[in-house]
């Protein structure tokens, strides 16, 4: 018995030490930037993925997490990334929408209205089809992590029904889908990205953001807002990608490290991301934030008023993504 258990742990060592051959690794060094700061959901990720690489490459593959957007704003990484001169990333697909007109579906107000729903369109058939079209553009997108629903801030009122939104100076991402949304529900939408975003809403250049409530409680965004409003009005993924140019001169063990630990962080983040938008409604009241509820009613006629959006995603994704994400979402809904 005791000899049995003994043969089968030394072939175990056998076969792990087998997975690390030394040969299928060289030396690497990853630079993976990130936009928020190091002490966020998105921090945390990228230190964990990082640890995971170092560990199943036998310590080969160093990843150097930069964070706070030291390597640039989204769009400058995503452009590092395409030459070659940065090896990973991660950043809301609402950015990468100037490369893939596809990534745009991820921007359709209201598409998703809960996690579960989320998690399985884009991890289904759909968002590896969508994710597969960065290829060509120079990037390899490896996982969706969790952004979340983003929720409005602004400091001039609480948004209690549509018109609210009216004449309200906010910062959207640079895509012209959240562009277009927020004209057409009325407020004076301007696309900066998030590197200048806290710099902006404390010299009131603008009075408003939406985000998720993470992002408002790791970027002090209750410092500089007054009025926070659980709108849930889109779901934001962020896409974790590789540079092709670097994933080109990789081995195929080397490539099964980082898809084997982006898995992996992918689970790690989405976990950690709902635990702490769980708590942190309160936390943000005890901050001293105004918080309030957007009604159902004004929720739907918000919705309503975004059909003319809806149709331009529709066009611009083609209307075969179009529909098979919608039909993805009824059946991840019916489950
Ligand atoms: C935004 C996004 C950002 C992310 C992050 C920098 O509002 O939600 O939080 O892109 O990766 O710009």
């Amino acid at each position: 018995m005791r000899i049995k258990f003994a043969v089968a742990g030394l072939t175990a060592m056998l076969l792990a030490a087998g997975a690390v051959q030394a040969q299928d690794f060289k030396p690497r060094l990853v630079r993976f930037g990130y936009g928020l700061v190091e002490d966020s959901n998105q921090g945390r990720a990228v230190r964990m993925f990082a640890k995971e690489v170092e560990k199943a490459s036998g310590g080969k593959m160093k990843v150097r997490a930069i964070g706070n957007a030291s390597l640039g704003s989204d769009t400058q990484m995503q452009q590092a990334l395409i030459g070659g001169a940065q090896e990973m990333m991660v950043g809301s697909t609402a950015t990468l929408v100037g490369l893939s007109p596809e990534m745009a579906i991820w921007d359709t107000p209201f598409l998703f209205a809960n996690t579960k729903e989320a998690d399985a369109v884009l991890d289904g058939p759909v968002g590896e089809k969508v994710k597969a079209t960065l290829e060509p553009k120079g990037m390899v997108g490896l996982v969706y992590w969790e952004n979340g629903f983003r929720n409005l801030t602004n400091n001039k009122r609480p948004i209690t029904k549509l018109e609210d939104l009216q004449d309200v100076k906010l910062r959207v991402m640079q895509n012209n889908v959240f562009l277009d949304s927020f004209k057409t529900l009325g407020a004076n939408a301007v696309p900066l990205p998030f590197s200048e975003l806290f710099t902006a809403l404390e010299t009131k250049a603008v009075d408003g953001q939406e985000n998720p409530f993470n992002t408002v409680l790791s970027s002090k965004f209750y410092e500089v807002q007054k009025y926070l409003t659980v709108s849930n009005h889109v779901y934001s993924p962020w896409i974790v990608t590789v540079s092709k140019k670097w994933w080109d001169t990789l081995s195929p063990a080397e490539k099964k490290v980082l898809q084997d630990a982006a898995i992996k962080s992918r689970e790690f983040e989405r976990k950690d991301t709902r635990e702490e938008a769980a708590k942190a409604l309160a936390e943000i009241k005890t901050k001293g934030m105004q918080v309030n509820e957007l009604p159902a009613a004004e929720a739907s006629r918000m919705r309503d008023k975004l059909g003319a959006v809806n149709a331009g995603i529709a066009k611009s994704v083609g209307q075969g993504t179009w529909d098979s994400v919608q039909t993805a979402v009824k059946q991840a809904r019916a489950k």
